[in-house]
């Protein structure tokens, strides 16, 4: 059944013509998904979004930074003579007034183009560990010379000392009495927040860039064909100026995690090496044209920060009385907490073992 309330917004799409269905996607937590069916072979099927703008509260920035990057993207594709370019990066549809979004008066729209035989991994193997490494790499590669302004879609996102900041405020605070209970981790954060925010550090000392990158990095974010090829990255609402370790450390917190990222039995969270190692090696090798020493010498160190960054965000929302992220159960957020934080140690545990296989790699 094709609903009303989606056709006049479709309407808005001038390019959108003859449908013959929508339907609910189930994927992404954060924005509400749809896939528009056309009658005719020849019309390509669309994604229809509901922007989520209580997290994305700037549309309007948001939108111009998609924009920005997968016309600077698909230029370069162009460049290099390739094929099938539809395939290699999303294109999103203009409305009649020339915006790639429709407000409704509540809501925020906007549609792509669906990329047909596409289909999306929930877990990774070293060999699709290492395509999405590669891949990755090559995404922040391409926008390394973007010559448009950026901004943050999310203020301060992977932004360790504010999120410390936070932290702090959330344990003064500690709105629903849970300070008393979890003494030991606030304890344990505090051990290591200084140690953690050295990104931040030599970014003031200028001796750290921001670049634009992808910062949401997982497998299910990237777009594969039915041989396993690797198509196009996907889930652009928080590409934004950020340190590369965005990137390279948060796809590890989830793809080398041995168990799921909320695990209650911390004796199953652990660091899945096997999976840094093609990832690194796959990053790494589309990546290195344009990374600093000092950048590649603190890739351990990002595999590091993001299970930490993650820990202390579940931590701070369990303090706060759960108001960002959905919840199964009332001590959902601590549970979390605790599992990054094993993921955290265990991580920390292979410092020696990732610095050394990046040494090696380098000399090849
Ligand atoms: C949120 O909804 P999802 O899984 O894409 C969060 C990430 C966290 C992740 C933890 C906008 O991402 O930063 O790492 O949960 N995204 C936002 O599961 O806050
Ligand atoms: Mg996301």
């Amino acid at each position: 059944m094709i609903q009303e309330q989606y056709v006049q917004i479709l309407s808005h799409f001038p390019e959108v013509k003859n449908v013959s269905a929508i339907e609910t996607l189930a994927s992404g937590l954060i924005n509400q998904t749809y896939k528009v069916i056309t009658a005719t072979k020849d019309t390509p099927d669309y994604i229809l979004q509901c922007i989520n703008h209580h997290i994305f509260q700037d549309v309007e920035l948001l939108q111009h930074n998609i924009e920005c990057v997968t016309k600077h993207i698909r230029k370069k594709l162009e460049a290099q003579e390739e094929t099938e370019i539809d395939r290699k990066v999303l294109r999103f549809l203009e409305t009649n007034t020339g915006k790639t979004y429709h407000f409704d008066g509540e809501y925020y729209w906007r549609v792509c183009a669906f990329i047909p035989e596409s289909l999306t991994l929930e877990a990774v193997t070293p060999e699709s560990a290492y395509l999405v490494g590669l891949k990755f790499g090559e995404f922040q590669a391409m926008l390394s010379d973007i010559p448009a302004q950026l901004g943050e879609t999310i203020p301060d996102f992977h932004n360790m000392e504010f999120r410390i900041q936070q932290f702090r405020e959330a344990v003064a605070n500690d709105k629903v009495g849970r300070v008393a209970t979890t003494q030991s981790i606030i304890e344990q954060i505090e051990r290591d927040a200084e140690e953690m925010c050295i990104a931040e550090r030599l970014h003031r000392e200028g001796k750290l860039p921001k670049r634009i990158c992808h910062c949401d990095t997982k497998v299910s974010n990237m777009l594969f064909d039915k041989d396993g090829n690797v198509l196009c990255v996907i889930d652009l609402d928080t590409v934004m100026p950020s340190f590369i370790f965005s990137d390279f450390g948060d796809f590890l917190r989830s793809a080398a995690n041995t168990s799921k990222e909320d695990e209650p039995v911390l004796e199953k969270v652990n660091f899945n090496i096997e999976v840094f190692k093609p990832f690194a090696k796959g990053y790494i090798t589309s990546a290195k044209s344009f990374l600093t020493p000092t950048e590649i010498e603190l890739l351990p160190y990002a595999v590091t920060l993001f299970p930490y960054m993650q820990a202390v965000r579940f931590f701070l929302d369990y303090l706060n009385g759960d108001t960002y992220y959905r919840i199964d159960y009332p001590e959902h957020n601590y549970v979390r907490t605790l599992a990054q934080w094993k993921l955290y140690e265990d991580a920390k545990a292979h410092i020696p073992a990732m610095k050394a296989y990046i040494e090696e790699l380098l000399k090849a």
